[in-house]
């Protein structure tokens, strides 16, 4: 199998997870974790310096979830990856399971941030690229943010300290699916034109399609060595990928698929 249809795979089998997931906790954020999953495949499969084994090795790049109520696109990848049992996944939002449904440092390890309250992880990312260099380690942040984040004004902030302190270790990408809880973000709080509004902050922004899992190792390559300033990927994805009834639907935010849904669901995914 080639690597790209190698990490397609992964990225449908993550899909597989979410369902199941979201599913059997009749709770939590289906349509978010489907769009990011092929972006989480390629970084899993091919762009983070990591040990499942040992998630806590100093090396390691740093991924930060700052859309929190995605984690299960995080939870999948990570199971499937050898970080814990897959099965472990239908612990999903249980009060005794690791995977809560935002994710949480004080019960799991793999993580580098709590987060669940948008708006903090570009933020918090600044702290942890300025202590990287501090350090002299060479390991690089990567941060997941929203657009729905993109509202929020400490998301601004440390837009434009991450350009004064010049934190080219520092790769942000956008799931920029165009959705937030109420609906459609340029009718709740326009955010056109996004990309040059990170532009004229002074980040190295690129623009790029989050379901071509090709395209999406090429855009964290093309950053990848980027020098002199902080590197953003707006990818431009589809909530609920992958899954014809969700797709482009704001409803499945936040709604858990009934067990006819799910049924729907995973035999489209089992057939792509
Ligand atoms: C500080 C804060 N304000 C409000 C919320 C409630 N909230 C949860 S998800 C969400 C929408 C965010 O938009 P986005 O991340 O783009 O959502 P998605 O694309 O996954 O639907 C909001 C407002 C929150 N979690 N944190
Ligand atoms: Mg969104």
């Amino acid at each position: 199998m080639s690597e790209i249809k190698e990490i397609e795979k992964f990225a449908n089998d993550i899909r597989i997870n979410i369902i199941k997931m979201v599913t059997a906790a009749k709770s939590g954020h289906p349509g978010g974790p489907l769009g990011l999953a092929d972006i989480f495949a390629v970084l899993y499969k091919k762009i983070l310096k990591h040990k499942p084994q040992d998630p806590n090795w100093e090396g390691r790049d740093r991924l930060v979830l700052s859309n929190g109520h995605t984690c299960a696109v995080r939870y999948a990848a990570m199971a499937l990856a050898g970080y814990f049992p897959v099965e472990d996944l239908l612990t999903f939002r249980d009060i005794k399971s690791r995977l809560q449904g935002h994710p949480s440092t004080r019960y799991m390890e793999g993580l580098e941030t709590s987060s669940g309250s948008l708006g903090q992880g570009l933020s918090l990312s600044v702290g942890l690229a300025l202590g990287a260099r501090l350090k002299n380690e060479n390991h690089k942040i990567y941060t997941c943010i929203s657009d729905g984040e993109c509202g929020e004004g400490m998301t601004w902030e440390a837009a434009q300290s991450a350009v004064h302190f010049k934190t080219d270790n520092l790769i942000a990408f956008m799931d920029r699916n165009f959705i937030q809880i109420d609906g459609n973000t340029e009718e709740v709080m326009r955010l056109e034109p996004l990309p040059d509004k990170f532009r004229a902050f002074g980040w190295n922004v690129i623009e790029a399609d989050g379901h071509d899992v090709a395209g999406i190792i090429s855009s964290f390559e093309k950053v990848q060595n980027h020098k002199g300033s902080p590197s953003l990927i707006v990818f431009r994805t589809t909530i609920g990928k992958g899954v014809s009834y969700m797709e482009n639907q704001a409803k499945w935010h936040g709604t858990p698929p009934s067990k006819e849904q799910e049924e729907v669901a995973l035999k489209e995914l089992v057939h792509s």
